[in-house]
């Protein structure tokens, strides 16, 4: 049968592994996957005409390379290409939570999102149109209560349903940073482009971002294309370029941006329920 890779990904305590064990539990077959400095947990279990093997990541709140653990989630998902990210988010936590998804959206990978303690997002009386949500982010959103099972077959029939491009909504977005880091995105994306051997692995896209971002990892998975020296060099000119014109760091920016699509996504679908509505006044 047909075996679909799914890697849990999301930030500490969102309940990634209350997710892993409720859909494991019942099943059979648990193994083991061992990372350098990091452990994740891997389970292959069957369902519908599909064999899932379902791998635990380390809890990180950023994809970039501050952390064993985020250097350890960012490789899994660039070496290992599974083919689905599951993207466990705390529901009563959005706005930091989304953060995490912002990245993966650079990466340009399939998604699906379990939207984890729903019962808490319900318990506020607060209310997300999670449905337009994942319109605006591309993938679909499922409400889960892991810690009880609620929710956990509906997320594994979507991934199968991504996994067989039969969903809707998933399709690629892209997050618009704005005008001069998109002019800036262009420019050095254009001279990433003619390597065939790395845009086959890695999102034209995401690999200039990062470069703007002055990130060392991509540098170093860079460095051996032959023209290197010419990406280098335009993504420097446009980190001068930005930094004068905006008067902070380009990881700064780009931040500030994710956090602005956010807001703005939160805006048009999450209303305040009525418990934070009390705290407020
Ligand atoms: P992880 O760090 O992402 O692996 O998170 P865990 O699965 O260890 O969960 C963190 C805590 O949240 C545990 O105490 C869980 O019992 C609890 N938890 C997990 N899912 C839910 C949920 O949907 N609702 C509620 N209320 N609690 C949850
Ligand atoms: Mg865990
Ligand atoms: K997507």
């Amino acid at each position: 049968t047909n075996t679909i890779e799914v890697a849990l990904v999301g930030n500490p305590n969102c309940g990634k592994t209350s997710f892993f064990n409720r859909a494991t539990g019942l099943r059979e077959h648990v193994g083991n996957y061992s990372g350098v400095t990091v452990d994740a947990k891997e389970a292959v279990f069957k369902h519908r005409d599909y064999t899932i093997n379902l791998i635990d990541l380390p809890g990180t709140y950023s994809i970039t390379e501050y952390t064993p653990e985020e250097i350890f989630v960012r490789t899994y998902i660039t070496d290992r290409h599974p083919d689905i990210v599951l993207n466990i988010v705390d529901a009563s936590n959005l706005e930091r939570n989304l953060f995490l998804t912002t990245q993966l959206i650079d990466m340009n990978i399939k998604v699906v999102m379990a939207l984890n303690m729903y019962d808490e997002l319900a318990k506020e009386g607060a209310t997300l149109d999670y449905q337009y949500l994942g319109k605006l982010l591309g993938f679909p959103i499922i409400p889960t209560t892991a810690c009880s099972g609620r929710g956990i077959e509906g997320v594994l029939d979507k991934i199968i349903e991504v996994f067989e491009d039969k969903n809707e909504l998933s399709r690629h977005i892209h997050i618009n940073y704005g005008t001069d880091i998109e002019a800036a995105i262009d420019k050095v994306k254009e001279t990433i482009a003619p390597n065939k051997a790395i845009t086959d692995k890695f999102a034209p896209r995401y690999l200039a971002i990062k470069m703007i971002e002055n990130d060392s990892l991509t540098k170093k998975i860079l460095t051996q294309l032959p023209n290197y020296k010419q990406i280098e060099e335009t993504a420097q000119k446009c980190i001068a370029f930005l930094e004068k014109e905006y008067k902070e760091d380009t990881c700064t920016i780009i931040t500030n941006a994710k956090y602005g699509f956010i807001r703005g996504a939160l805006k048009e679908t999450y209303i305040v329920g009525d418990r934070d509505k009390r705290q407020l006044t």
